[in-house]
């Protein structure tokens, strides 16, 4: 029955699609024809008319970081900055750690001799020993003092001339000479110069001693045996005396380690009573004859008496002056001299005939015998 609706509905279409009037379809009163033949394909459409432009699109997500560019070129120097404001003073920092122990000092000078003590009482008598052996320190101590004594004995009557003559091989220094009448007496020997055999009566080296002294010092001698240094008149004559004819000679120093000398072929000082008159003849050397001083008879030391600042034996009596005051220094003064060695060693140590007046740095007068 289905079937047969649905093929009538079919029909119905087709018959309509013709356009040409029939019956119906579907009168059950009629009989069922033929199927009739499918109509021919229809003609195409026409185009459709063109649409209209949309709404624009909503805006899109923002995309990924991108990665980090390269490094630019160093940038030009800038231009210097302004000078900063001084700064507050700081505070005072922390006190050090204590320092190492320092090293320990150097010795220190030996102190001066203490006086003499008290002498001691008496003591008892000894139980008397039996005879013992000499100890070693006994023994060493009489050596010394034996060969002290033949030391005395050989330079009995001997001046540094005379060691001098006995021994070549003494070299130069302090010895203790002894002559009757003199007693004990140590003097310089130099043993060196010219030949050696000189005995020392005069030295300035360093002005460490004065030498503005009065007679009684001059006559006795004052000084450093090894330093600055005087022997004294008293000493000296009698010295000369014993030896009987004696050379002298002069050596001297200026502060440039220049040396001259001045010697004498014949030299003598006289006793007490002549004021240790001076005199000498013969003279050579480097230095010139500032004691005879050519030319100025008033300079010539020669025959001239000893003069201190308080013995004025010198040749001018103007006014009372005196030649050893003026000078500041004992000398054989004339009026006065172109010869000074013993005055004041920085300004008044001259010796005119090699150096002018300017200061000596040394100057040592010496005696030998002659012969
Ligand atoms: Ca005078």
């Amino acid at each position: 029955m289905r079937t047969q609706l649905l093929l009538c509905l079919l029909g119905y279409v087709v018959t309509n699609a013709s356009s040409q009037p029939t019956s119906t379809a579907c009168d059950h009163k009629h009989t069922v024809g033929p199927q009739g033949l499918p109509g021919p394909v229809g003609p195409q459409g026409l185009p459709g008319t063109v649409g209209s432009r949309g709404p624009p699109g909503s805006v899109g997500r923002a995309g990924p970081t991108g990665e980090r560019g390269m490094l630019g070129p160093r940038g030009f120097k800038g231009d210097k900055g302004d000078r900063g404001n001084t700064g507050v003073q700081g505070k005072i920092g922390k006190a050090g750690s204590k320092g190492d122990k320092g090293n320990q000092g150097y010795t220190g000078v030996t102190g001066p001799v203490g006086p003499k003590g008290h002498i001691g009482q008496k003591g008892e008598r000894g139980i008397q020993g039996l005879p013992g052996v000499m100890s070693n320190d006994t023994r060493k101590l009489l050596q010394n003092q034996l060969q002290h004594l033949q030391t005395i004995v050989e330079s009995i009557s001997c001046d540094c001339s005379c060691l001098h003559k006995r021994s070549p091989h003494l070299s130069s220094g302090s010895y203790t000479i002894t002559f009757a009448g003199i007693g004990l007496l140590t003097v310089y020997c130099d043993m060196d110069t010219d030949g050696g055999g000189w005995t020392v009566f005069q030295r300035r080296k360093d002005g460490s001693v004065d030498f503005d002294r009065g007679w009684n010092d001059y006559e006795r001698g004052f000084g450093n045996i090894d330093g600055d240094y005087w022997l004294g008149l008293a000493p000296l004559h009698q010295l000369l005396q014993l030896n009987g004819a004696n050379e002298l000679r002069i050596d001297l120093k200026d502060h440039s380690e220049n040396s001259a000398y001045a010697k004498y072929r014949s030299f003598n000082v006289g006793d007490s009573v002549s004021k240790y008159t001076l005199s000498f003849s013969g003279y050579s050397g480097t230095a010139g004859n500032a004691m005879v001083a050519a030319g100025v008879p008033t300079a010539n030391v020669n025959g001239m008496k000893f003069s201190t600042k308080d013995q004025d034996n010198d040749n001018v009596s103007r006014g009372h002056r005196n030649c050893a005051v003026v000078s500041n220094g004992g000398w054989w003064y004339n009026a006065c001299h172109q010869t000074l060695l013993n005055g004041i060693y920085q300004r008044k140590f001259f010796w005119y005939t090699w150096k002018g007046y300017s200061p000596l740095a040394f100057s040592e007068m010496k005696f030998r015998k002659k012969g």
